[in-house]
């Protein structure tokens, strides 16, 4: 997707690695912790200077400065979709032990893709591009598809389901067989209530619910008492 993105010029990507701009002799990146403990930490000299001769003076910038860290606002589809409406993003990737809290100034919004460690800030950042660039019109071919997302309307997906009718004794619901619009419409609806009420309640605090949906959530809870 995001290849052929980039082919059709809907997308343009670059990588800088900020060794090239360390300024010791060695290319140094880290160095130690002031005040002692354990790993390296980036250098904030490497990272500015790469930010200033690739994207010019920071105050400058139209776009905005993403830094991925286990410390930042946990990423999600409403922050996906604001930030598929900038014309340009930079993404500061953590190595090591993390960033000299220096570098924090640079940016806008600091991300986090989930409460665990990894070795470096690119993978967080390839998640970030992944679920902000499908949201770019025409990346993902008719736009449709993604509106009926998971999250699209702050809800876990209802259930799917594709040929064959049967699967080793499992049947597709007959509703989806009825060709009755409204009547797949309520299913749909009522089993993603279930999804959200059975595996992420949380998330139904910050769904926009209709008197519909709430009538259904009712039927969901007596059935799933
Ligand atoms: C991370 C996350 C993450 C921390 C140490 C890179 C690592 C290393 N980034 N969401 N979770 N970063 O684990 O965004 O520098």
């Amino acid at each position: 997707m995001l290849g052929r993105a980039r082919e059709q010029g809907l997308l343009r990507l670059s990588v800088v690695n900020f060794r090239d701009y360390a300024e010791s002799k060695h290319k140094n990146v880290d160095d130690e912790p002031y005040g002692g403990g354990a790993g390296m930490l980036l250098k904030p000299e490497p990272i500015y200077n790469a930010f200033a001769s690739v994207l010019g003076p920071r105050e400058a910038y139209p776009g905005k400065v993403l830094l991925m860290s286990p410390q930042g606002t946990p990423f999600t589809q409403r922050i996906a979709e604001s930030l598929a409406k900038e014309d340009d993003l930079a993404i500061l990737c953590g190595h090591y032990e993390g960033f000299d809290e220096r570098i924090r100034h640079l940016a806008d919004m600091e991300l986090s893709i989930g409460d665990y460690v990894l070795t470096g800030g690119e993978l967080p950042a390839m998640v970030v591009i992944d679920g902000v660039c499908r949201l770019i019109p025409g990346v993902l071919g008719e736009d449709a598809s993604h509106q009926a997302d998971s999250y699209a309307d702050g809800l876990l997906e209802h259930p799917h389901y594709t040929r064959p009718r049967q699967y080793l004794g499992m049947d597709v619901p007959d509703v989806l067989l009825s060709g009755n619009h409204e009547e797949i419409r309520l299913w749909r609806r009522k089993e993603s209530l279930r999804r959200t009420w059975l595996r992420r309640r949380d998330l139904l605090a910050g769904a926009d619910l209709s008197a519909e949906d709430m009538k259904l959530l009712d039927d969901v809870k007596r059935e799933e008492e």
